[in-house]
This record gives structure tokens, sequence and C-alpha cells, in this order.
């Protein structure tokens, strides 16, 4: 069998992020940031490499998204497209090229890779009895239908997964199911779906997680997998491969490229990695190059960063369809991260328990490096981590401000005040203490030791031993104490300072995948600008140079900043309001019994003089015809409102209104988007009928 060789070049992948919401720092931990250390990494070590990216644009989480909001699909992605791009430009987030999987040239892609499949026979074509939704006039699958999890019992699975046991679901195993889109109880209708056979290629797949063996050849270094990913795959092939339907029964994706297949789709989990191709044609379009040596020739390393609930469909689903092609590459190798939690929770996007990148960015338009580097400090490599507002504060005050800044500072500040800022030379015959040869020799062997952790996706590690360059500088500094040297021995302060600037010239090119910015001002001020991974060494920084200004590197961060950070998790101001509201204080039987509710169909309805907010309403209650004054003007207006049956607390006490008596109260529901709305009762129920 043939060995390992380092690849001649590499296509980097991060996972398409949903345009259903903005970024957070999870998500920024997980998949972005490592592969972006990663690929400035290679770039600069002058490897040949291209990172692609783009926004996942269809499934469910995109369409129900919009249905709460009351907007389109469209509206969706076009909003959060935009959102997220502004979040990784913030982050420094270097993407070769980012696209999106709504555009026309990725609708074709994907067909295309469709229908090869089908010429190749790789799908089963079944019609079945599926749930559907007669209400919404809809198939249920995925995110649209819920029930008790089969494997667990726990309620509130997904018809693809329970978020409680990690099982992967059909629609049809969930017990009690339940359409998510209007909470009625599904029907079985027979429709025809695509099938992808997973059970067929068990075989292979054992061997090409397991051993790196593809087609009987050693395809890549499976000791070097990460063993979780290894662990989540092997648990998955074990348990037996299912079936799964490679279309929808939807609106919302890519048409699926068959005759009579009007109203289907593509699976959002066919069409999403599919993305990665299209966003490479894009690039290489753009760059006058061939996308094909990206994806077919055997010499390019495919790897794919993303978050541990993604592996299944990275290393399993996605290789299958790639195999059964036949013409693509396989993933080499997908890096994946767990997770990483919050002050003591998980991150809920509708809790508002996030720190969402774009809104932490706009408020601290200078902290794009710093928290680069906390995420990179406690990135979730091995098992899931957390961050805290505290150990932020602590890590930029004592470790980047403390550390690195002050270094930098002191060196810069004593060369100016000793050389008027031109970097001194060692002169010749000068000796060298143990302390500057040990200092040499850490700065000789830096480069290869940082890089050789990157390559091994230890980037917690990586960034401590650049870090650790910046320690160990300060320490001389310190212990060297060349400002009690200078009159003495002005010979051994050049020394001094000529490694204390080697120290700052090395961190400006080792600091670059980490601290892009950091490492870009100490390049200029330094003048090692435009150097690559393979010039850092003890002789970087020429002699004569002459420092350039700098400005402080780090602003340290205030009690109050962390403590305005906190307040914010769980603030729930915008849309999400009514998932938090908390219970009322507890109200006895009697209290509830003195209401008389009654449902009142509307007669009337005027708007009430110089208000804005007011209606008049006539309603007839059964009893009697009376008047209401409610403030729902900027929701309805009055023709809206005219001959509704709404419900009514008849026996408020009379209240006057703007100089109207309104004799009574209309209950509303506020939803989810902060709009309010009737609750209007079922057919058949009347005005005059007591709610109890
Ligand atoms: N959009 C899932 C996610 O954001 C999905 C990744 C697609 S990668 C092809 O978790
Ligand atoms: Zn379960």
């Amino acid at each position: 069998m043939n060995s390992i060789r380092t690849p001649k070049r590499r296509l980097i992948t991060s996972a398409l992020p949903y345009a259903n919401g903005p970024i957070h720092v999870g998500h920024m931990a997980g998949a972005y940031l490592p592969a972006d250390i990663y690929v400035r990494y290679l770039r600069s070590a002058g490897e040949e490499v291209v990172w692609v990216c783009g926004s996942d644009e269809h499934g469910a989480a995109i369409t129900l998204r919009a249905k709460k909001d009351g907007i389109t699909p469209k509206e969706i992605v076009d909003r959060y497209h935009n959102e997220m791009q502004g979040a990784f430009k913030g982050l420094d987030i270097s993407f070769d090229h980012y696209s999106r999987t709504s555009s026309e040239k990725h609708h074709k892609v994907a067909q295309d890779f469709f229908l090869k499949l089908l010429e190749n026979k790789s799908f089963e074509v079944k019609t079945e009895e599926q749930y559907f939704d007669q209400e919404a006039d809809q198939f249920l699958a995925d995110r649209y239908i819920t029930g008790s999890c089969p494997k667990c019992q726990a309620e509130g699975a997904y018809g693809d997964q329970c978020e409680k046991c990690g099982s992967t679901l059909s629609p049809r195993e969930l017990i009690n199911p339940k359409s998510t889109l209007s909470g009625s109880k599904p029907v079985l209708k027979p429709t025809t779906l695509w099938y992808l056979p997973m059970g067929r290629h068990e075989g292979w797949l054992r061997e090409y997680i397991e051993k790196g063996v593809l087609n009987g050849e050693l395809h890549h270094d499976a000791k070097k997998w990460k063993s979780h990913v290894v662990g989540q795959c092997k648990s998955w092939i074990d348990g037996g491969l299912q079936s799964r339907a490679m279309t929808r029964d939807l609106k919302w994706g890519v048409p699926v490229p068959v005759e009579g297949a009007e109203g289907k789709v593509l699976y959002v989990w066919l069409d999403a990695p599919l993305g990665y191709i299209t966003s490479t044609m894009e690039w290489a379009e753009k760059n006058g190059q061939d996308w094909r040596k990206w994806w077919q020739d055997p010499e390019t390393e495919l790897m794919h960063f993303i978050g541990k609930d993604n592996i299944v469909f990275h290393c399993i689903i996605f290789p299958i369809l790639l195999k059964e092609h036949g013409d693509f590459n396989l993933p080499h190798q997908v890096p994946a991260n767990e997770f990483m939690n919050l002050e003591g929770d998980k991150i809920s996007t509708s809790r508002n328990w996030a720190v969402w990148v774009s809104e932490f960015l706009e408020n601290n338009p200078e902290s794009s490096d710093p928290m680069r580097y906390v995420l990179t400090s406690i990135m979730p490599e091995q098992k899931d981590s957390e961050f805290t507002w505290n150990d932020y504060r602590d890590r930029i005050n004592n470790e980047l401000a403390d550390v690195l800044g002050n270094f930098v500072n002191r060196v810069l500040v004593l060369t100016r005040k000793y050389y008027e800022g031109a970097v001194p030379a060692i002169l010749e015959g000068q000796k060298l203490t143990e302390v500057d040869t040990s200092l040499i020799n850490e700065l000789e062997s830096a480069s290869e030791k940082i890089g050789d952790l990157i390559l091994r996706f230890r980037f917690r590690e990586a960034q401590l031993e650049a870090m650790n360059i910046a320690r160990k500088g300060n320490k001389y500094l310190t212990e060297e104490e060349p400002w009690k040297l200078q009159k003495t021995d002005p010979a051994r302060v050049e020394v001094i300072m000529h490694l204390a600037c080697q120290v700052v010239g090395n961190l400006g090119v080792l600091l670059e995948p980490f601290l892009p910015r950091t490492a870009e001002k100490i390049s200029i001020s330094f003048g090692v600008s435009g150097s690559k991974w393979n010039d850092a060494s003890p002789s970087l920084v020429k002699p004569g140079t002459i420092l350039g200004d700098l400005p402080i590197l780090f602003s340290k961060v205030d009690e109050e900043t962390v403590g305005a950070e906190i307040a914010k998790l769980g603030d729930n101001d915008t849309d999400k309001k009514l998932n938090i509201m908390p219970q009322k204080e507890q109200t006895t039987f009697d209290n509830f019994t003195s209401m008389d509710l009654r449902v009142a169909t509307v007669t009337e309805c005027i708007p009430v003089e110089k208000t804005k907010k007011l209606l008049q309403l006539t309603v007839d209650t059964g009893l009697d015809i009376r008047t209401v004054v409610s403030g729902i003007a900027e929701h309805f207006s009055p023709e809206e409102v005219i001959g509704r049956k709404v419900v009514l607390l008849v026996n408020l006490a009379p209240r006057n209104i703007r100089g109207v008596e309104s004799q009574g109260m209309v209950l509303m529901a506020t939803t989810d988007d902060g709009k309010l709305r009737f609750i209007t009762p079922e057919e058949g129920v009347n005005a005059g009928d007591v709610i109890s």
C-alpha cells in the first residue's frame, strides 16, 4: 500500500452557516476561527491553499425563521447573508471566497450533481406515505414535525433528529407526531421520494473512517483524525446506516430536476455541501483557475472545518455522494470542534444567550484581535469549553495588555531613548551570555514549533507558544535590566536591545495567524512587513531599521464593560420576548372566576380622535350593545376589525379613555414578532357565549 504524501495543495472549507440568524462566538470558535488560523499559516508558509465558504440558504432553518418573522425566505436569507459577511469581515476571517446557495449557479451545480447520481443509479425511488399537514397544506419532514423520541422518549424530538439523545430519526418513527406549522396532528399521504440507500456503503465507509483506506489505497492518515470525529462516525456505522431521503416536498430549495417532480426540492444536506463546490468554481473563475484541480486532482487534500453537530453529514453522507458521483476527491481531514458554552449555559439564539459578533464589534471596534485571542485560548478542540466575560477581561488585561502590549512598548521606548529609534547591531566580538543564546535558540525553533502545532489543529497550544515568545522577551528585558547598564556597559545594552527587537519582529510574523491586526502593526513598526513564516529567525530585523510609531496595542477591559456584557445576556427585547416572559404571580381560583369573559362581535369601529393608538369599538356581547376602547390602532385598521368575533372581559369597571367611556376590554395575544393578534374563536362559537 502506498504511503501518505504531503499534499501538493489544500482545499479548505468551513461549514456554510444557515442564513437564519446572526453569527455568535460559538460559531466563530467552531468552524471559522480555527480554519482562519490554519489558512493564514499555510499562506504565510507559502503553501498552495484555497478556503471557501458561503451562506446555507435552504432548508427548514430558513423557512421556519421566515414564517416566524412574517417575511419571505428570500428576505431572510438576504438579510442574514449580509449580516454574516459583516461579522466575518469584522473578525478578519479571510475566506478566499464566500458564496451563497440560493444563487442560480449553485442551483445548476446541485441539479447537475443530482442528475449524475440518478444516472449512476445511486438512489432508490419510493412512493410511500408521509406525514402531511392538512391545515398548512404541506408535507412534514425534518424540523416541520415533532414528537416524542422513539429511542429516549424525550419530548420535542424533530423529524430528523432528537436533540436530547442525538439519534437521527425519520418522521415516521416519532411518537405522537405533531406539525410545527399548525400544531395539528398530521395525516398520512403518499408521495415520491429519492432515497440514498446508505446501507450499501457500510463496508467501504468503515475502511475509510477506521483505516483511512479508500479503493484499497491509503487515502489519509486515520490516526490524525480527532478521536471524537472517528468515534461519532463509528457509532453511526455500528448502528446500521438507514436509507435517507434526498428530496423534500417543499417550495423553498433547489428544484428536483426531474420531470414530474414539481413541488419537490433537494434535501438541504444534499445541496449545502455541494455549495463548497459552487464556491470553489466561483473563486476559480474570478482567479483564472481551473476549479477541477481543487476537487478532482488526487494531489489536492480536501479538509472540512465544522462543528460537531455536522460530523455525520461531512464524514458519511457527503463522502457517499462524492463517491457515487465518481469524479471528486473525498475529505482527507474533518477537524470538527466541540461546542463552546457561555456563562454556565448552552449558547441559544432563541433565548438570546449569546455574544453576537457584529454587535460586539460595533460596541468595541478595536476588539477584533482581543476577541480572536480569547476564542482561540478556549477553543473547544477536544471537549466543550466555556466563554465567560470575567475570563475575557483577565486574558486581555493580564496577557495581551500586560505581557504582549507592555513588552512591545518597552522595546520601542528604550530603542528610541538609546538609539533614536534605530535597531542596534551586535558588534563583532561581542560575547553572548547563556541567556542570550537560549533566547536565540527559542527564536530559531519557534516558527517550526508553532507551525507544527497548527498543522495538528492544536490552535490553543500554538497561540500559547507564540505568546510564550513575548513572555520570554518580557522576562529577558526585566532580568537583564538594560536601563541599569546603559551608563556603565552600553555595548552589553546593544546586545540586549538587539535581541529584544528580534523578539518583537518575530512576533510580527508568528502572531499573524492569531492576531492579524496586531501582527501587522508590529511588522510595520519593526520593518518586517511582507515577511513570511519561514523568514522568522533571530536575524529577521535588520540593524539600523528605524522603528515606526506604534499605537497602544491593547486597552484594558474595565469592570463596567464586563458587567454590561453579562447583563445583556438573555435580555430579549426584540423578537423573542414571549419565550422568556416569566409567569405572573399565582392567582386564586376565585379571582379567576370573578372575571366574566365572553365572546362578542364587533359591529362598528372608528378611530378615537386625536390619538394614534386607540380604536373605538361597538360590540354585541349577547347581553347588550356597548362601547369598548382598545389600543390596537397601530396594528389594525377599523375595517379589519368590523365583523370580528373577539374575547371580551365584560365586567371590567368602566373607564374613561380620552373622553370615551370604555365598558370592557378586548383580549389580544402578543406574538413572537411583537405584533398584537386577535384570539379568534372556533366556528360555531357566537356572541354571548361565556368563556370559563
Ligand atoms: N448550515 C448547519 C449548521 O449551520 C449547516 C452546515 C452546512 S455545511 C455544508 O449547523
Ligand atoms: Zn432521543
